[in-house]
C-alpha cells in the first residue's frame, strides 16, 4: 500500500489522502517525496481546479516522523534538503483544502497550513509540540502559524507544545470552519465542487494575490490587487460572469 493514496473524484477535483495509520501519518521521507511528485502534477494538470487533502480519523498527521530523524546530525539535515520537497505544495497554484481529523502536529500542522481552506473535525487536536522533542518548527511553523493566529497565541504554542482544540484553532484563526467528525470530508469536498464551479483565472489569481500580499507592504500588495483584477477584465470568464448575471442565468466558466 503507497503512504498515500490519489484519487480523482471527478476529473476536477482530486483527494490526497496520507495513508501510514500505524503512525499516525508521521510524515516520513518517503511520503514527503510521494507528496512532493503528486503536487507537481496536480499543478500542472490542467484539468484539475481543487485538491483535498486529508488524513484518516485519528491522524491527520503526528508530524515529522521521529524515527527517521532521531540519529540524524544537522549535515545529514542540510543535506536531505527537505524544503525541496514542501516547495511543490506551497507553490501549488490550486486551492488546497485540509480536511483534518485527529492530530495535525509538528509537520502536520505545517501541513495544513500549506492549504488554503481548513475544515476541521470537532474532536481536531493542532499543535507545534516540537520543542518536546528538542526541536522546532522546520516547514513554517514559526512563521505560517505567527502570520495566521498573532505573535502571542503562536509563541504560546511553540514555546509550550501544548495541542489546542479545533474550536480553539478555529477562534484563533488557523482553522476556517469545524464541522462534526464525520462530516469533516464531505464539508471539504463541497466546498471544492463549489470552487471547481468558479472561474478558475480569477481563483488562481486571489490565491497568488493573497499569499503574495501577506509578505509584500500593503501599498505593494495593493497593487499586485489592482493588477490581477484588471487582468481578469480581459478573460472570457469575466464577459461569461458578468453577461450571465444580467441575463438572470447560471454562469458556465472555462478557463479563458
Ligand atoms: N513520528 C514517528 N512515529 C510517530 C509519530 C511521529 N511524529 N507520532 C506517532 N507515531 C507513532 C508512534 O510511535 C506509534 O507507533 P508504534 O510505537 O506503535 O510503532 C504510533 O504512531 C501510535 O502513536 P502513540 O502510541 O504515541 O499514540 P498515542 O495515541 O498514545 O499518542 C500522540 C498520540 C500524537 C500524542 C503521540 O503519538 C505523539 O506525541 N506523537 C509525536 C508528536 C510530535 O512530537 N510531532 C512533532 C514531530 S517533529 C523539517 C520540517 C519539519 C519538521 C522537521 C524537519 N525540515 C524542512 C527539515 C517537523 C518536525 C516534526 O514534526
Amino acid at each position: 500500500m503507497s503512504e498515500i493514496l490519489i484519487e480523482k473524484l471527478d476529473s476536477r477535483v482530486v483527494l490526497v489522502k496520507l495513508n501510514r495509520p500505524d503512525a499516525l501519518n508521521a510524515l516520513n521521507i518517503k511520503t514527503r517525496q510521494l507528496l512532493a511528485k503528486c503536487f507537481s502534477a496536480l499543478s500542472e494538470d490542467k484539468e484539475v481546479r481543487c485538491i483535498v487533502i486529508t488524513g484518516n480519523a485519528s491522524a491527520f498527521a503526528a508530524g515529522a516522523d521521529i524515527k527517521e530523524m532521531a540519529g540524524a546530525g544537522s549535515i545529514e539535515m542540510l543535506l536531505r534538503n527537505m524544503n525541496l520537497l514542501w516547495k511543490p505544495v506551497a507553490e501549488c497554484p490550486k486551492p488546497i483544502i485540509a480536511a483534518v481529523n485527529g492530530y495535525a502536529l509538528g509537520g502536520g500542522c505545517e501541513l495544513a497550513m500549506h492549504a488554503d481552506i481548513i475544515i476541521a473535525g470537532e474532536n481536531a487536536k493542532f499543535g507545534q509540540p516540537e520543542i518536546r522533542v528538542g526541536i522546532m518548527p522546520g516547514a513554517g511553523g514559526t512563521q505560517r502559524l505567527t502570520r495566521a493566529v498573532g505573535k502571542y497565541k503562536a509563541m504560546k504554542m511553540l514555546l509550550t507544545g501544548e495541542m489546542i482544540s479545533a474550536r480553539e484553532a478555529c477562534d484563533m484563526g488557523l482553522v476556517s470552519e469545524v464541522v462534526p467528525d464525520d462530516e469533516v470530508l464531505n464539508r471539504a469536498l463541497q466546498l471544492a465542487k463549489k470552487i471547481t464551479l468558479m472561474p478558475p483565472l480569477a481563483v488562481a489569481q486571489i490565491k497568488e494575490v493573497v499569499l503574495a500580499g501577506q509578505d509584500a507592504s500593503l501599498e505593494t500588495a495593493l497593487m499586485l490587487e489592482r493588477k490581477a483584477f484588471q487582468l481578469l477584465f480581459d478573460s472570457e470568464d469575466q464577459k461569461e460572469g458578468m453577461g450571465a448575471f444580467l441575463e438572470k442565468r447560471k454562469p458556465s466558466y472555462c478557463g479563458r
